[in-house]
Order: C-alpha cells, then structure tokens, then sequence
C-alpha cells in the first residue's frame, strides 16, 4: 500500500481511529473537502471493489470500510455543505430494493441539503411500495433511486412502474443514480434524469425543481 495516502490506507484497513484525525488534519491544511472525498475517499472505496472482486478482501472487512467511510462523510458534511437552508423542495431519496449500499446515496442526500432540500431518506432496501407510501404521505417534488447492483437494476425499473400506478405523477420528477445506472438506461425506463455523482445530482434536481 506504499503508493497510496495515508488516508487511503486507513479507510481500507476499516481504522475510524487512524482515519478521522488524518481526515481533520488534512482539513486544517487548507485541503478542499470534496478533493479529499473524492481523491481519498472514493478512490479507496474503488480500490477496495477491486479488492473485493478479486477475493483479497471479504465482506466483513469491507463492511468495517464501509462503516469507516461513513464516518469520515460525517466529518467532512459540514465543509461540503453551501449553507443554503431555505428549503427549496422536498426529496424522497433511497436505495431500492435488494440492494445495501448507502455509501453514494448518503452523498448524494449531504449535498441535497446543503443546497436546501428537505430529504426523506428512506435508507437501503426500499421496496416499491414503500417509495409509493412515502410519496403519497410526503408529496415530494422529486424521488430519488440509487442502485449499486447491476442485479437491483430491475428494481429501479420496478420502483418507478409501481410510483406510476399508485401516485400523481404530474409534478413529480423521479431520477436515477449509482455505478451501474446510465442515462441510456434512465431513458429506457422513464426517468426524467440521471446523475453519474453527488455534485451532479445536487444540480440536476436543482434544475427538475426549480
Ligand atoms: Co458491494 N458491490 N456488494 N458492498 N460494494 C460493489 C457495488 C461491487 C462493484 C464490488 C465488486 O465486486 N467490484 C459489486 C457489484 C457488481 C455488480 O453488480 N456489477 C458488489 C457486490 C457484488 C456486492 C455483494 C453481492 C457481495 C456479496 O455478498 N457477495 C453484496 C450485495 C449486498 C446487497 O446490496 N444486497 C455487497 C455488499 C457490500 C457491503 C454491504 C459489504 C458494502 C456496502 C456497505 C454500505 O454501503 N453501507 C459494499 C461496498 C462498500 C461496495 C464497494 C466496494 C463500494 C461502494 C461505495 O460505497 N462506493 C463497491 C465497489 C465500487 O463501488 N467500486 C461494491 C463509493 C460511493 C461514493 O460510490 O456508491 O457509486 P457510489 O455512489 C456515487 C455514484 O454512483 C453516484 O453518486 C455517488 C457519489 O458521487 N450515485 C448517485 C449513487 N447513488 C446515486 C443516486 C442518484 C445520483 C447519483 O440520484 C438519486
């Protein structure tokens, strides 16, 4: 692990103690929070779905990683935030069903309240239905799908048919997001957007809102 940062080494080993003081120390270098998490951070998360793919490292440690990473976001959502409260819509956000990783949505709900949207985070394995009781109790503007396997993929699909039966679709906007989602993909099933990354997602809802 010689040719990585210290930070990186310390997310892959899953060490929240080691890796939160490098994370304020390199704040308190003058380092950008977003070139941290994404230098750092997600390129360590890359680096360990390599090591995962290929058997070096087993679930529990990535779950120890995965954990650490959260906490690292933590530390660094106050440096990534605008600090533009005025809400300017409300969001339901979550990962479909089938599917456990929250890693990317968090992300993508941090910088969705920073820019001064109200998310209700429906957290991981979020079954259609689900989605369609939060929307008819919440009246969102927008709904939010994030999927990390290309075999939870169908349940994006799934998600918005069941959100197209049950709810009024008039002034809703659904879009899409997560590793294996392309905007080939989000026009194939009736999105209205599709964001490769946090920061674009935060603009894209900007732009389907507003
Ligand atoms: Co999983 N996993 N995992 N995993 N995991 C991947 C996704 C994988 C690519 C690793 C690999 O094999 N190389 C692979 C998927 C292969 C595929 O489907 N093609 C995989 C697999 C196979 C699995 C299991 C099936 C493994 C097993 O059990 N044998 C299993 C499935 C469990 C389940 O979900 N049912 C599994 C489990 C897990 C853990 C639970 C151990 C853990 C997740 C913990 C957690 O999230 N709390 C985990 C992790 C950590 C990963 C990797 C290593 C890292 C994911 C991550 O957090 N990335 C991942 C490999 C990789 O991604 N390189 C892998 C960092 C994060 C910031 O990026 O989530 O892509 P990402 O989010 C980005 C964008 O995608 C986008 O913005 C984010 C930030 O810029 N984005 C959106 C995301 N959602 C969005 C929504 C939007 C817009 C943009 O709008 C709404």
């Amino acid at each position: 692990m010689s040719d990585i940062s210290p930070l990186t080494e310390a997310l892959i080993q899953g060490n929240s103690g080691k890796l939160l003081p490098l994370v304020n120390e390199a704040l308190d270098s003058g380092r950008q929070a977003s070139e941290i998490l994404n230098s750092d951070l997600i390129a360590g998360m890359d680096l360990i779905g390599n090591k995962m793919a290929s058997g070096e490292m087993f679930i529990p440690e990535v779950l120890m990683a995965a954990r650490t990473m959260n906490q690292a976001v933590e530390v660094l959502k106050p440096h990534l935030a605008e600090g533009n409260y005025t809400s300017a819509g409300k969001i339901v956000l979550g990962t479909v069903k089938g599917d456990l990783h929250d890693i990317g949505k968090n992300l993508v709900r941090i910088m969705l309240e920073s820019s001064g949207f109200e998310v209700i985070d429906l957290g991981v394995d979020v079954a259609p239905e689900a989605f369609v009781e939060a929307v008819q109790k919440n009246k969102p503007d927008l709904v939010g799908l994030s999927a990390l396997l290309t075999t939870t993929l169908p349940n994006i699909k799934n998600t918005i048919e069941s959100i197209n039966s049950f709810c009024e679709r008039s002034n809703l906007k659904i879009i899409v997001g997560g590793a294996p989602v392309t905007q080939a993909f989000a026009d194939e099933i009736g999105a209205d957007g599709y964001a490769p990354d946090a920061g674009s997602a935060s603009k894209l809802v900007k732009s389907c809102v507003s």
